[in-house]
């Protein structure tokens, strides 16, 4: 009688694990889940799933949507959640580590011109680099992604798949900003003008360097930059009333920084920061430096930020003015900064039990806040004040 026994048991535990665990998934995924925040409770629609490992949204005039996965396709997803084929004409992508098809950006002339951007890792001989392109889609059953140029490739030292930064934002002079990572290498490069990494570049939309950026004409400086001693920027956004640009960016252990990114200035990694290295080791010289920027807030132990938008919709009127980002750590959720001019001035953490790596924020044209999970059935999820 003993093996049988044995055998019922084992099957017995198994019901139980399997039911513990849809209970696990009903209770983090269902529909019962109450998430409270600061506004009332808030309720989350799921609006496309089985995207994989989905990084960036963009909205479309009509109301659709562009969303990037990062092994390589871009897809037009419509408000009720169909997803489209792939668009085809999309450049090459090295899917590797943290890298692949990481940010589409609509230019701020979509609606006449057509044109996107997208940043990307794209593989060269010995490892990957940031790189930026953009081009017309031509919408329809097969959408496609026409007239493709690059503009920009990051040069310096190369990355073995980590670090690519890669978010862009768009003035309203048209002059776009490119978050570059400093590729989880040498950290001195980040504040080594004469190359790309761990900076923040300023370009036309053809990939110019416009006259007036800072290090133009300096020589052994890089006419792109913008700001440096970045690490790894995956959040930007222009503030929607100073129209300054804003970033965010993973410190190490510890350390992720808000900042506003300045012409020419020095946000100081490694030299200065809040964070240690992943082993505990000291990394930074101090906290504070002359020559070097603070940042407006810091996160010790880190949320790993990634995803940016200022709230200036009429669904949360409480929250207007206040600063998303999301979370690629699961249990940390999506982050809501209450500003004051430019100090932060408070912080909430939403949506902690939806139990998610949040990979990118967006307010879309309802008011509602649009968010992605970053998993290999990752989702479109759209966030509204419950009972609206
Ligand atoms: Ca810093």
């Amino acid at each position: 009688m003993k093996a049988p026994l044995v055998i019922v048991t084992a099957t017995l535990a198994a019901a139980i694990t399997l039911t513990a665990s849809l209970l696990v998934i009903t209770t983090t995924r269902g529909a019962n889940t109450s998430f409270d925040s600061s506004a009332g409770p808030l309720e989350v629609e799921t609006v496309a799933s089985g995207l994989s490992n989905p990084w960036s949204l963009a909205f479309l005039p009509d109301g659709r949507m562009l969303v990037t996965e990062r092994p390589g396709r871009l897809r037009v997803v419509t408000r009720n959640g169909q997803v489209s084929s792939p668009v085809s004409g999309v450049p090459e992508v090295w899917a590797s580590g943290q890298g692949g098809l990481l940010d589409v950006a609509l230019d701020k002339d979509y609606a006449n011109n057509a044109t996107l951007y997208l940043c990307y890792a794209e593989r060269v001989s010995g490892g990957g680099r940031t790189a930026a392109a953009r081009g017309k889609l031509s919408d329809g059953a097969q959408p496609l992604l026409g007239e493709v140029k690059v503009i920009f490739r990051q040069e310096g030292p190369l990355s073995s798949g980590n670090h690519y930064g890669c978010r862009f934002a768009q003035a309203s002079d048209g002059n776009l900003f490119v978050s570059l990572g400093d590729h989880f290498g040498p950290r001195d490069e980040a504040q080594n003008l004469a190359n790309h990494l761990g900076k923040i570049i300023r370009i036309t939309p053809d990939g110019a360097a416009p006259r007036d950026n800072p290090f133009v004409g300096r020589a052994g400086a890089k006419a792109e930059t913008w700001s440096y001693g970045h690490r790894n920027v995956q959040s930007l956004a222009i503030h929607p009333t100073t129209g300054r640009l804003w970033e965010i960016e993973h410190g190490p252990r510890g350390g992720d920084e808000v900042n506003i990114a300045e012409k020419g200035k020095n946000y100081g990694w490694p030299v200065i920061g809040y964070g240690v290295d992943y082993s505990g080791a000291k990394i930074h010289e101090g906290t504070h430096k002359a020559g070097m920027e603070q940042p407006i807030k810091y996160w010790v132990p880190s949320i790993a930020p990634s995803g940016m938008a200022f709230y200036t919709g009429n669904l949360f009127p409480a929250w207007r003015g206040s600063l998303f980002t999301g979370s690629i750590n699961r249990i940390k959720g999506l982050i809501r900064l209450s500003l004051d001019g430019e100090k932060v001035t408070g912080e909430e953490r939403l949506l902690q039990n939806l139990n998610e790596e949040i990979r990118d924020v967006r307010q879309g044209p309802d008011g509602a806040l649009w968010l992605l999970t970053d998993n290999v059935a990752g989702r479109i999820l759209r966030i509204t004040p419950a009972g609206r």
